[in-house]
């Protein structure tokens, strides 16, 4: 500001001597507070599994998973540090079950995610029925389900967490509670769930048991990818996106929590995508193939070389293009549906 000095002085007086009572000019901040466009705090980052792993397997030999509660690795947002936050809004960690462990049972209002990265055989359990893991599976952990993670395995199981724990954080509505058993008994056959809700059919007298948040549990991969490939035969590949299918709610249609949108999408072996920026920041995770992502902002450009089980971040209002030569397979979730919520979701396909 080029105020004259006896203005500048007069203001800095004010500032001061109003400051215990814990007040503060707007007209200092006003530009940052309401910003011509998003100006994440975010940075764009990739962890490489190659990378990541051999710390995975050490954090197994430093701590059993039942005394760590949850044997995660967050992945922390470079420009977040100590915030346990991927982006803002959403949490990102990997969690590591070896073989005959039991994560204790609990419940807490923040919605989970699973998205089955390493290893088959490991289960989840939730609200009484047991979910078993397969690479590439989405599963889902309802606001308030009891759930406990356990391994008959042969060797680990790992997965990406994707939570909404920022969120609650942001509205200060988290609540938990420790299951009394180590392991919540077992009422309900495995697939009780998805032979309920998971094939385009509904009981016919029901409520939804989870409120807002879908009744199916698990998301099983050999569905998702067959999908993928029948329309990467068929359909018209989408010059942004390839192949790209959301997850969603058979109850209602939405995203299969209220809080977080999933994606599974499939780029063609040759495509090269075209750019796009929106207001929901996303989490990738690679799945199969090899590819690339062109993530810019603000004049600072990145470009990841994808292979699978890496995860990346895309932040809100950041400008990504995706490629591949040999074809690749991605998961992702963001907070979309609570930007659609509040009428304030934004996209820009650039050309
Ligand atoms: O599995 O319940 O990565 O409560 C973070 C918090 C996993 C879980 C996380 C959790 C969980």
């Amino acid at each position: 500001m080029n105020a004259p000095l006896n203005t500048t002085a007069l203001r800095e007086q004010l500032y001061k001597d109003m400051s215990p009572l814990n007040l503060t000019p707007l007209w200092e901040v006003l530009h940052a507070l309401v910003p011509p466009q998003p100006a994440s705090p975010c940075v764009a980052a990739l962890w490489k599994y190659e990378q990541v792993r051999p710390f995975l397997m050490r954090s197994g030999e430093a701590i059993t998973a039942e005394e760590a509660v949850r044997r995660v690795l967050i992945l922390e947002n470079p420009a977040l540090r100590g915030q346990s936050a991927i982006t803002q809004s959403l949490y990102a960690g990997l969690q590591l079950i070896l073989p005959g462990e039991v994560a204790p049972s609990h419940r807490h209002t923040q919605s989970a995610l699973r998205f089955i990265v390493e290893g088959h055989g490991a289960y989840t359990s939730v609200d009484g029925e047991r979910t078993t893991m397969h690479p590439g599976d989405f599963i889902i952990t309802p606001s308030w389900t009891w759930h406990d993670h356990g391994s008959e395995a042969q060797g680990p199981v790992v997965w990406l967490d994707g939570l909404d724990i920022p969120m609650l954080r942001f509205f200060d509505a988290g609540f938990a509670e420790n299951g009394d058993a180590k392991s919540q008994p077992v009422s309900r056959a495995e697939g009780a769930s998805f032979a309920r809700y998971g094939h385009n059919m509904a009981p016919v007298r029901h409520d939804a048991p989870f409120g807002a948040t879908s009744p199916i549990f698990s998301y099983p991969y050999a569905r998702s990818r067959e999908a993928l490939d029948t329309l990467e035969r068929d359909a018209p590949i989408d010059a942004w996106d390839g192949v790209k299918l959301r997850y969603v709610n058979p109850q209602n249609g939405g995203s299969p929590m209220p809080t977080m949108a999933t994606f599974m999408q499939k780029l063609p072996a040759g495509f090269v995508g075209k750019a796009w920026r929106q207001t929901d920041g996303a989490v990738y995770s690679v799945v199969e193939g090899q590819g690339e992502v062109d993530i810019e902002h603000a004049g600072v450009r990145h470009t990841f070389p994808l292979t699978p089980r890496d995860h990346f971040v895309v932040p809100s209002w950041h400008t990504a293009r995706l490629r591949s030569t040999s074809g690749c397979v991605l998961f992702s979730y963001s907070d979309r549906p609570v930007h659609q919520a509040l009428g304030i979701h934004k996209e820009e396909r650039l050309s």
